[in-house]
C-alpha cells in the first residue's frame, strides 16, 4: 500500500466553519441559478441578484489603470509593495470624502471593502459582542462567526427589541429594520461593548440614514461604548444633498467609528480590487490602546496592500474627470433602478431604495424569500437575491439589483409587466 494511504491528518477544522448555519448567500443563488439554468436551457436569464458591476471602467480612470501597469514596465517609475497605500491615494481620499479632515495615517488603502471587514473581524476577536441592523449584508455576520464572536453559546443576547423574527445567530443583537420603523432600527437593544455593522446606503434595503438618525447611532455607541464599523460602500449614489455620505460628518463620530469604503460600486471596480478603512486616532478599545495602532499592527501582518495598479486608477478617479465619470456611472446604474421602481409599481409591489442606492427592496407580505426567489426566476427567468438571506428581517422581501446593461434591464421590466 503507499505510504500516503496511511496518511492521518490530524489537523483539526476551526469549529467557527461548522458554526456557519448555511452556506454563503451568493454561491447558493448561482447554484440555483445554474440548476435551473441545465433544466431549462433556452432560458435566456437575466441577474438582478448579485450586486455585480456590468459597465465599463469609463475612459479617463481606465486610462490611469493602463498607465499605471505601465509604470511598472519603467526603471523610473517601478514600484513594488506600498503597504499602507500610495501617499497620494490617501491624501486625494482625505480631502475628497472628507475635507482633509484624516492624515494620511488615518486612511488605509485596501483591497475593497469585504476584505477590510474581515480583517476588522480578526482585529475585534472573539470577545466583543456584535449588533447589526436586519437585514444587512451577510458578510457582517457570518465573518463574526468565522472570528468567533457570534454563533457561540457565548451568553451575549440574541435578538434586539422586537425580536429576530426568525432564527439568527447566538452573540449576535438583531436590530430589525422594517417599513414599520422606516427602516431605522431601535437601537435601545444594543449591548455595552458592541461591534455595530451599520450600512448607510443600505444593502439590501436601499434605505439611507438621515443626519438625525446617524447622530442618534452615534450617541448610541457613545453611551454603551461600542465602536460603530460604518459601510458607505454606496455613498456615491446619495442624491438626496441633505442626507450624510459620511459618519464623520457627525460629531463624536471620530471616537465610536471606523468607516470602510470601496471603488467597487462607484468606479466599476469590482473585479479590480481596491478601497479603503478610515481609522481615526481617536478611537481606542477599552483597555486604552489605540485602534489605529493596533489595526497597523495588525494589517502590517495579514496584507500587503492592493495593487499599485489599482491605486493609480483610484488617484484618476478622484480628480476632476474621474468623479464626473464617477457620477456618470452611477447615474446609469440608478436609471436602471428608477426602470425596476416603475415596473414593480405597475404590478402593486411595495418597494423602497432605488431613489440613493442601486438596490430595490421588494414586500411580498405573508410570502417566504425564497419562494418568491423561485417564482421570478421560474416565471421571468429573472435572478433575484432572496430576503431571508441578509437576516431573520428580510424574510418576506426580495431584492434587486440596479447593476445590469440598460437591456437587460429593459427585458426584465418588460417581462414582469407583461407575463
Ligand atoms: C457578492 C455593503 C454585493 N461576492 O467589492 P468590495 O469588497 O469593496 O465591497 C463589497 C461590499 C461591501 N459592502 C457592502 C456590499 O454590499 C458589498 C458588495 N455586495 C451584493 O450583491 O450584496 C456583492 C456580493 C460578493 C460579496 O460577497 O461581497
Amino acid at each position: 500500500m503507499a505510504a500516503w494511504n496511511l496518511l492521518l491528518i490530524m489537523v483539526k477544522r476551526n469549529p467557527n466553519i461548522g458554526r456557519l448555519k448555511a452556506g454563503y448567500l451568493f454561491p447558493e443563488i448561482l447554484r440555483r441559478r445554474r440548476e435551473f439554468a441545465a433544466l431549462n436551457p433556452d432560458a435566456r436569464i437575466i441577474n438582478m441578484g448579485v450586486g455585480n458591476t456590468t459597465e465599463p471602467v469609463p475612459p479617463h480612470i481606465c486610462g490611469a489603470l493602463v498607465e499605471g501597469a505601465r509604470r511598472l514596465g519603467r526603471p523610473e517609475t517601478y514600484s513594488g509593495y506600498a503597504d499602507e497605500g500610495l501617499a497620494g491615494l490617501r491624501e486625494v481620499i482625505s480631502r475628497v470624502y472628507y475635507n482633509g479632515a484624516f492624515g494620511i495615517d488615518e486612511i488605509f488603502i485596501s483591497d475593497g471593502a469585504k476584505c477590510d471587514i474581515g480583517r476588522l473581524q480578526t482585529l475585534f476577536g472573539a470577545e466583543v459582542r456584535v449588533a447589526v441592523q436586519d437585514p444587512s449584508y451577510p458578510v457582517y455576520v457570518d465573518g463574526s462567526v468565522l472570528s468567533g464572536a457570534a454563533g457561540r453559546e457565548n451568553g451575549f443576547a440574541g435578538c434586539g427589541e422586537g425580536g429576530c423574527g426568525g432564527e439568527g445567530y447566538a452573540g449576535v443583537t438583531y436590530l430589525p429594520c422594517t417599513p414599520e420603523n422606516n427602516y431605522f432600527p431601535d437601537l435601545s437593544g444594543i449591548g455595552n461593548g458592541s461591534v455595530i455593522y451599520f450600512c448607510s446606503p443600505n444593502n439590501p434595503t436601499g434605505a439611507v440614514t438621515t443626519k438625525p438618525q446617524l447622530a442618534a447611532l452615534t450617541a448610541a455607541a457613545h453611551r454603551t461604548g461600542s465602536i460603530i464599523v460604518y459601510d458607505a460602500a454606496y455613498s456615491e449614489y446619495i442624491r438626496d444633498a441633505s442626507l450624510p455620505k459620511t459618519i464623520y460628518e457627525i460629531d463624536g463620530a471620530r471616537k465610536c467609528a471606523i468607516e470602510v469604503n470601496s471603488f467597487s460600486k462607484s468606479a466599476g471596480f469590482t473585479g479590480v480590487r481596491l478601497g479603503w478603512s478610515v481609522v481615526p486616532k481617536e478611537l481606542f478599545f477599552s483597555g486604552g490602546e489605540g485602534v489605529n495602532a493596533g489595526w497597523s499592527r495588525l494589517t502590517a501582518t495579514v496584507f500587503n496592500g492592493a495593487s499599485n495598479i489599482a491605486q493609480y486608477g483610484g488617484i484618476a478617479a478622484l480628480d476632476d474627470e474621474g468623479r464626473k465619470e464617477i457620477r456618470g456611472l452611477t447615474d446609469f446604474y440608478l436609471g436602471n433602478a428608477r426602470l425596476i421602481r416603475e415596473a414593480l409599481k405597475t404590478l402593486n409591489i411595495s418597494c423602497t431604495g432605488g431613489d440613493n442606492s442601486p438596490y430595490i427592496w421588494a414586500r411580498f407580505p405573508g410570502r417566504g424569500s425564497w419562494d418568491v426567489f423561485s417564482e421570478f426566476l421560474e416565471k421571468y427567468h429573472v435572478v433575484t437575491t432572496p430576503g431571508s438571506g441578509f437576516g431573520p428581517a428580510g424574510e418576506t422581501f426580495i431584492r434587486f439589483s440596479a447593476f445590469g446593461s440598460r437591456v437587460d434591464v429593459e427585458e426584465a421590466c418588460r417581462r414582469l409587466t407583461e407575463r
